[in-house]
């Protein structure tokens, strides 16, 4: 098999605009007079994709060939954001794209704006999964991403009246140049119905599944172009379709709708991402998504696998499966259907096979996010899983009772079945059960996923819990979003980081350097204009740019603590009211995220966030030493510009919480300062950057444990310190709300009465730390210093060393680049 073009393509910019227009010309019927930027946009994306398909082509032959081993990475959310920038920059286009455009008087930076974001996906979990993909193929290792092709992604988010609005997101209104629908591949999904049994003399009982309903899932390929373009690999996200789009008869009957409803059914199932990150659901649309999309990644896995192996027995030497989290862990008890009803392998090879074959990443420890159903919903959904997940269960346990001596209590904590909350079926047991391997995100939470939530489990397979601590994308987070930081890099230590991130620390030494330091602030600054820009045109609000620029963004959740940042800026906004005559460092305070649409204190939490940004920022009495701002809608892209602009980043969650966090690493990457507590990442981040490098304050995870369990109160801290009695009283009286004074009274109480996230214990310490960075601002040539040597030791936080660990101690596959 040869790919149709076996010259490689030139890549000048005389090419590039032939290919251009030609995609303008014939596949849109445009002229170049009469198009419009979208008309650029498209062919541009057009042209760029035949140059990825060539490598796509070549990339899966060669992994057929050699029968290497695949990695697939099955995840309900894949965060990607925009591709055109990025397939671009990885294939060392952006130079001749740009001046081929420019002949037309096109400018590429404006064409890549028109892209819609694919937010398919919430938060930190689905972004890691986009790093991922692009580290893989950057990495050269051959992989499938298996997810969800949602026709409507996470909502976009509209403050009206100071309160957020969810307004439906459509990505795919305008065609999608990315995505290849194949209908060829195609797998039947069943949901409900009964099991049968047939027996045979001198056999084993087999069971027969007949569902009551079945859907189609349908594959849509996008590729993942690696960085210079080495490697490509398949992002393949599934669309439900019905069997039968219409039930003529239902409809020649007269029945116009009901001759639809199962059609509709059918396409529900993949018409919406859930918004909750913190918050299972509960619904039974969630778990038929959830099994929908492993059930047809699982069977086009064994479809691939039979094409050149003649068994399944060795499925594990061929593939690696990694869960990223929960969502898809009913892939535990689908495979072993697969394997033991369809395939009629004998069980316990199956369970050798399938155990071998997974494994599983947890990212969060916060019992309200654990995945637990009812037995009931689950046992009439999927009744053959089931049975399946019973028989599993029955032989966990006597595997513990035998080897382990397990008994009582600690049975029943390892158990896949919830006795004690109406039976309910823990989804956490069933992947740490199913797979070899079970991993947390950074070393603080592994450490605690072996004390808390996986104590026992842990103790029954003490070898299975591993670290592997988040990265995130240096290609996307530094060289496409921070062009200007890359072009310096480059010249003061050559080009080498490009392909090896990790010698950015050959910019250490040069922190001592005035001249270099002077150039990288200058980069800062120009960084933060353009954010100023974005403000000044989202929200008609004028901002400094040589303020200290404060900036958290991220998912609102209680335990990132928003409010706590919130309460210091009333402080601040207090004292500098009170003393006029200190010299107070000028700061901007940025905030932006969504919260979950049923969260009503994450919705509290940014309703007065915004309060408090209009009374303060139209207060004359601060000229303009502080600023609040929120910037509605965060998403990927918003993300590509706030990151290279912030000179303090926010990382402030309730310690033993954040299981990682990745937004810590791309602010240093880019060289902001880091204020946070001991949680998640920051404890790696603080040992690569050494402690003079970031400022950490707070409570520590044990502490935090210790105060919950001698039922702490916010009342002593409260009483202890004026400037948050101060604060508290003012948000509770409604200084910020003369319209409705009692609106936060709620969330000031749950401090005075319980303060469960220490707000109110970690506030000195975090005061205090804040006040140390202002009195660090005023020695520039220190923050500097301190900013590079941020960007210079980061490196490590690179997912392809992420991606590296896993192929060397979980997915046993050798990276080719
Ligand atoms: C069932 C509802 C639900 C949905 C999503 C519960 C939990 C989730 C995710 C696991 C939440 C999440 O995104 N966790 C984040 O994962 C990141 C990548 O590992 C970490 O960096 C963050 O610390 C963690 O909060």
């Amino acid at each position: 098999q040869r790919t149709l073009k076996s010259e490689p393509r030139r890549n000048d910019a005389d090419t590039l605009a032939l290919e251009i227009v030609e995609k303008l010309t014939y596949s849109l019927g445009k002229t170049t007079d009469a198009a419009r930027l979208h008309d650029w946009e498209q062919a541009t994306a057009l042209a760029v994709r035949d140059r990825i398909i060539d490598q796509w082509l070549t990339s899966s032959r060669k992994a057929r060939e050699e029968g290497a081993k695949r990695v697939c990475y099955l995840s309900m959310e894949f965060l990607i954001g925009r591709l055109l920038r990025d397939a671009i920059s990885n294939l060392g286009l952006t130079e001749p794209v740009s001046e081929a455009l420019a002949r037309y008087g096109v400018e590429l930076d404006l064409v890549e704006l028109l892209e819609p974001d694919a937010a398919l996906g919430n938060g930190g979990l689905g972004r890691l999964a986009a790093c991922f993909m692009e580290s893989m193929a950057s990495v050269g290792i051959p992989a499938f991403g298996y997810g969800i092709r949602y026709v409507h992604g996470f909502f976009r988010q509209e403050i009206v009246d100071g309160a957020q609005v969810e307004l439906p997101e459509t990505w795919l209104d305008h065609g999608n140049p990315w995505e290849f629908e194949r209908r060829e591949r195609s797998f039947e999904i069943g949901f409900g119905g009964k099991v049968s049994t047939l027996e045979e003399p001198g056999k084993a009982t087999r069971y027969v599944w007949r569902p009551a309903e079945r859907v189609l899932a349908v594959a849509y390929d996008t590729p993942v172009i690696g960085w210079r373009g080495g490697h490509a690999n398949t992002l393949r996200l599934w669309g439900a379709h019905p069997l039968d789009p219409i039930l003529l008869d239902t409809f020649n009957s007269g029945d116009h709708v009901g001759a639809l409803v199962e059609s509709n059914k059918a396409e529900a199932i993949t018409r919406i991402l859930y918004p909750a990150d913190s918050h299972q659901a509960g619904q039974e649309l969630r778990l038929r998504q959830e099994f929908f999309f492993s059930s047809a990644s699982l069977q086009d896995i064994i479809r691939r696998h039979l094409t050149t192996n003649e068994s399944l027995s060795n499925l594990a030497d061929k593939v690696s499966i990694q869960l990223n989290d929960t969502h898809p862990a009913v892939s535990v008890a689908e495979l072993m259907r697969l394997l033991v009803d369809v395939h009629q392998m004998d069980w316990d090879e199956a369970w050798a096979v399938t155990r071998a074959t997974f494994s599983y990443t947890n990212h969060t420890l916060l019992p309200e996010a654990l995945e637990t159903w009812p037995v009931q919903l689950f046992e009439r959904l999927l009744p053959r899983q089931m049975q399946i997940i019973y028989a599993i269960n029955a032989e966990v346990i006597r595997g513990a009772r035998a080897e382990r001596d397990f008994s009582g209590e600690a049975v029943s904590a390892i158990s896949l079945i919830d006795e004690n909350n109406g039976r309910r079926v823990r989804m956490g047991q069933i992947a740490f059960v199913g797979s070899h391997s079970v991993n947390g995100v950074s070393g603080l939470h592994t450490e605690l996923m072996k004390e808390t939530v996986f104590g026992d489990l842990h103790r029954l397979y003490p070898e299975r819990i591993q670290n592997k601590t988040n990265g995130v994308t240096p290609r996307r987070w530094l060289l496409q979003s921070n062009p200007g930081l890359t072009g310096l890099i480059s010249e003061a230590i050559g080009d080498g980081f490009r392909d090896d991130i990790e010698k950015l620390i050959e910019l250490d030494p040069l922190a001592q350097d005035a001249g270099f330091r002077e150039r990288f602030a200058a980069v800062k600054r120009a960084n933060k204009e353009r954010l100023c820009a974005q403000i000044e045109d989202r929200l008609a609000t004028s901002i400094d740019p040589s303020a200290i620029f404060d900036i958290q963004v991220k998912r609102i959740h209680e335990y990132k603590r928003q409010f706590l940042n919130v309460i210091e800026a009333v402080a601040l906004y207090e004292q500098i009211r009170a003393h006029p005559e200190i010299d107070w460092t000028p700061r901007v305070k940025i905030f932006a995220g969504k919260a979950a649409p049923s969260y009503a204190q994450a919705k509290e939490i940014i309703r007065l966030a915004g309060d408090v940004s209009r009374v303060i920022n139209s207060d004359p009495a601060v000229r303009n030493l502080l600023k609040v701002v929120f910037i509605p809608n965060y998403n990927v892209s918003l993300a590509e510009i706030i990151m290279p602009a912030a000179d303090i980043s926010e990382q402030i969650s309730t310690a033993g919480l954040e299981a990682s966090g990745t937004g810590n690493m791309k602010f240093a990457l880019n060289g902001a300062l880091t204020i946070g507590t001991l949680d998640g990442a920051n404890v790696e981040m603080l040992e690569h950057l050494g402690e003079e490098n970031i400022f950490i304050f707070g409570l520590k995870a044990g502490e935090v444990a210790e105060l919950r369990r001698n039922g702490h109160t916010g009342r002593g801290a409260i009483e202890e310190q004026p400037l948050l009695r101060s604060a508290l009283d003012s948000i509770a009286s409604g200084v910020f709300c003369q319209d409705e004074p009692g609106r936060y009274s709620g969330l000031v109480d749950a401090i005075r009465d319980r303060d469960w996230w220490m707000i109110a214990a970690d506030f000195k310490a975090y005061w205090d730390t804040q006040r140390r960075l202002d009195a660090l601002w005023g020695d520039r040539a220190h923050w500097d210093a301190i900013a590079v040597r941020n960007t210079a030791r980061m490196g490590w936080f690179s997912s392809d060393r992420a991606i590296r660990e896993y192929a060397r101690d979980i997915w046993h596959t050798p990276p080719s680049a």
